[in-house]
């Protein structure tokens, strides 16, 4: 596991939280660190008990690295510790506990969509990178509300649901604005993003997300898998609409410098190199 850094954002997101300073060399939980006391911290819309999220540990004890009726409280990471019933961030310290803006102790596990096309000239051609010599890739890309970064349209697993379809389903509410159109065009946006899902994808990561919202006792986990429109001529011809917690959207192209959302970037590294494009 690599040092987090978002997760060690000095001010916790969507509050005036601050978190306590962890050092690269006082992540590890094997590593002493006399004193650790952070601050915890619950954001209100997760105190406040919605569906989706978790009580407080003391009334509550969830069934921590196993299926909990239909909440996966399994990491891929692996066997997670639990302290004084509370589950360890196996990537190591935050420098924060509690929950903060995330509704379960232990992992959240969402799913990433990554849709791509090859970058074109008029006459249909693949379009070369100046330096690297290699073809452009163009993923589909959301500006997220709630930080201003831009981000894979991913979104959460509800409970007991397939990962095929949270793959589908937070594409289509956040790059085709699903919830948001009349149920005329729904249907006709459902038929032609059956057409690009029905294929399984290429699996691209599986595990740990470095997102700024991450604390001691509760992290972001994900599938992220590559849809791929090699020809141009499925995804790309899709009317892209934001919607839901996506203020924006836009195919934007694939490459090292362009900053992303959490461990975004890392993701579309491991995309670049399957399709061999251009970094
Ligand atoms: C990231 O947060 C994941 O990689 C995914 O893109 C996203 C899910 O959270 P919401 O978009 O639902 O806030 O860690
Ligand atoms: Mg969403
Ligand atoms: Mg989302």
């Amino acid at each position: 596991s690599s040092a987090h850094n978002k997760s060690r954002c000095p001010e916790y997101p969507a509050s005036k939280t601050k978190r306590i300073l962890v050092s690269d060399s006082q992540v590890d939980w094997s590593q002493s660190f006399p004193g650790y006391d952070p601050v915890n911290y619950t954001h209100p819309s997760v105190a406040k008990k919605p569906v989706w999220a978790d009580p407080e540990i003391g009334s509550f004890s969830p069934q921590f690295n196993t299926l909990d009726g239909a909440v996966d409280r399994r990491s891929f990471e692996g066997c997670y510790k639990v302290e004084d019933g509370k589950p360890l961030n196996p990537n190591g310290r935050t420098g924060l506990t509690g929950r903060g803006l995330l509704g379960r102790w232990g992992p959240n596990h969402a799913a990433d969509p990554i849709v791509t096309r090859w970058k074109v000239d008029a006459k249909g051609e693949k379009i070369l990178h100046h330096i690297s010599k290699k073809p452009i890739l163009q993923f589909v890309s959301i500006k997220r509300k709630d930080c201003g970064e831009w981000a894979i349209p991913g979104g959460m697993v509800d409970p007991g649901e397939q990962v095929s379809l949270t793959l589908q389903r937070e594409f289509s509410e956040e790059a085709l604005n699903s919830l948001g159109v009349p149920p005329s065009e729904k249907s006709k946006i459902h038929e032609r993003i059956t057409q690009l899902f029905k294929s399984p994808g290429f699996e691209v990561f599986k595990g740990y997300v470095d997102d700024p919202r991450n604390t001691d006792n509760a992290w972001m986990e994900t599938v992220a898998v590559n849809f791929h429109d090699e020809n141009g001529n499925s995804v790309s011809e899709l009317p892209l609409q934001a919607g839901d917690d996506a203020g924006q959207v836009q195919w934007v192209d694939v490459d090292s410098s362009f900053p992303l959302y959490a461990s975004h970037s890392h993701l579309l590294e491991l995309v670049a190199k399957e399709r061999k494009s251009h970094w």
